[in-house]
């Protein structure tokens, strides 16, 4: 059966379709209400909110971003248990968010977005679900986030093997790992706060190294919570704090994007973990990176050198060239024998949008425009596609530093054209093939100047275009998202009212 909802048209208040109720989704959703806008749904397919925090659960899991960083500037928290806070307490913080705001209400949970076109003549978005129903709205946020698909790497064999198999985004926790003979694949972020947690239960750990990883020295501490007394108080240290760790990774990111000297202090910090968290110099030899120094994320960890120190962790460097049904082999013929398989092999970082089918003006597909790397003006608009915003879109990841800061940048832009559209000017917002262009050309030569063209990585698509990152500070995305500037916008006036 076909259900449709509408809501809210004439000219005023258009529907927002949300679909994600990650930090993305629940943050606009949070600044609409804000703004006095309450027409509006947040689509989402799993069964509840909380996008990567709901759905990285694995041993360790927890962020490497300061707490102070990693939260709404319009919702902080003074009560931040440590300074990287875990999994459970970020979800907690977003579910306290949903609450607040009561936006459990414009949740559609288990509604998986299959395909979203939009039709010209009625200015709308027909978003088309799993169950076949039909949700119109006149304005489409996909904030599926950049890190939503796990990818698993066709390795020969891998559908033989008898054992336990999981990714690290997708972790069953009924699977009891003690006394286990446990395979760790990959070495990236997950995978550092995995192995340390799981070292002392397995039977036996080995880690399979693709490329060393940097690794920083995570300096964690546990914040005493806040007395009565500090509570009354005004929230300055909490800024403060924020100010200061923003300002520490605006530093960072412009050390990697612009390749300058300072980046060498963070390369310091490595090298003096793989000196002293390490005794035996082949094991360090291996840990050595052999990449530039942030073309692939930055490591943050102060206990995953000791754990490969254990006599019953093994790190392998050889290429996997095969699974068997219980075991991993390796380029040199060694057979490694295992009974649980843990991919921490990442996401499908590059594919955005990949899960649903999105056709504009038309019956453009996106999948065909994007076929060499998706682009879209200020990681939100895209030619053809009217009304459509993105949240967390294409190269609006930071290589370090709080994602969350660049996804309020474009919650206040995205709320900025809703209001704009409200006000009835234009049937709607698309933005001009030129302004994009020039955008991307630009983004695009900065990069290349950049440390992420040096070595293939999450952030950069099959064709080399790094498709995930910004090119610049978070203040600089900031600037550029500051105003939304009717300019960059065709002017589609709007239709005379009827009669
Ligand atoms: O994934 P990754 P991740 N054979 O893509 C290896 C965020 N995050 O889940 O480097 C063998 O970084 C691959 O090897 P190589 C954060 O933004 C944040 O760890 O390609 N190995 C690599 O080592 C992070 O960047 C937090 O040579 C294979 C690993 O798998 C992002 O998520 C915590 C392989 C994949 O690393 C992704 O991190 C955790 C193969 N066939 C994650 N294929 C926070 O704290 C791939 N690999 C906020």
């Amino acid at each position: 059966m076909r259900a449709r909802q509408r809501a809210g048209r004439g000219g005023r208040r258009p529907r927002v379709a949300i679909v994600g109720a990650g930090f993305g989704g629940i943050g606009l959703a949070i600044a609409l209400k804000r703004a006095g806008h309450h027409d509006f749904v947040i689509v989402e397919r799993a069964a509840d909110i909380g996008g990567v925090w709901r759905d990285n659960t694995y041993p360790g899991a927890a962020c490497d971003i300061p707490s102070h960083l990693y939260c709404y500037s319009f919702e902080p928290r003074r009560d931040w248990a440590r300074r990287y806070a875990s999994q459970a307490e970020i979800l907690r913080y977003l579910h306290d968010c949903a609450d607040k705001y009561g936006l459990r209400s414009h949740l559609r949970p288990n509604t998986e977005i299959e395909s979203a076109e939009f039709d010209e003549s009625s200015a709308l978005w027909r978003l088309r679900t799993g169950e076949g129903e039909t949700i119109e709205a006149e304005v489409l946020v996909p904030a599926c986030g950049q890190l939503s698909n796990p990818r698993i790497p066709r390795i020969p064999g891998a559908d033989r093997f008898t054992g336990h198999t999981v990714h690290s985004a997708r972790w069953s926790h009924d699977h009891d790992l003690t006394g286990r003979w446990v395979a760790v694949i990959g070495t990236g972020s997950s995978a550092l706060q995995i192995v340390p947690e799981i070292a002392p239960l397995t039977g036996h750990l080995t880690v399979f190294q693709r490329s060393a990883p940097y690794v920083v020295p995570k300096w964690d501490r546990t914040y005493r919570p806040p007395s009565r007394w500090s509570r009354r108080l005004p929230p300055l240290p909490q800024k403060l704090a924020r100010l200061g760790w923003w300002l520490f990774n605006e530093a960072l990111v412009s050390g990697l994007t612009r390749r300058w000297p300072t980046a060498r202090l963070t390369e310091r910090g490595s090298q003096m973990q793989l000196r002293t968290q390490l005794d035996d110099p082949e094991l360090r030899e291996k840990l050595t990176p052999r990449s530039e120094l942030g073309c692939k994320r930055v490591g943050i960890s102060s206990t995953y050198y000791p754990a490969l120190n254990r006599p019953d962790v093994s790190l392998v460097t050889e290429p996997i060239t095969e699974i068997t049904d219980s075991a991993v082999r390796t380029a040199d013929g060694t057979r490694h024998p295992v009974d649980t398989i843990i991919y921490a092999t990442g996401f499908a970082a590059t594919e955005f949008l990949a899960s649903l089918r999105v056709r504009g003006r038309g019956g453009r597909e996106l999948s065909e425009v994007w076929r060499d790397g998706a682009r879209a003006y200020l990681g939100m608009a895209v030619p053809g596609f009217p009304n459509m915003f993105m949240i967390y879109g294409p190269n609006t990841n930071i290589g370090a530093g709080s994602a969350i800061y660049m996804i309020e940048s474009q919650i206040r832009y995205i709320t900025a054209a809703v209001r704009e559209l409200a006000r009835g000017r234009t049937r709607f917002l698309e933005v001009r093939a030129e302004v994009a262009d020039a955008f991307d050309r630009d983004v695009q030569r900065r990069l290349r100047r950049s440390v992420w063209s040096t070595c293939t990585s999450w952030y950069r698509h099959s064709s080399g275009r790094v498709t995930n990152n910004w090119p610049g500070q978070t203040a600089d995305y900031r600037r550029r998202t500051a105003r939304l500037d009717r300019a960059d916008y065709r002017a589609v006036p709007p239709r005379p009212a009827p009669g």
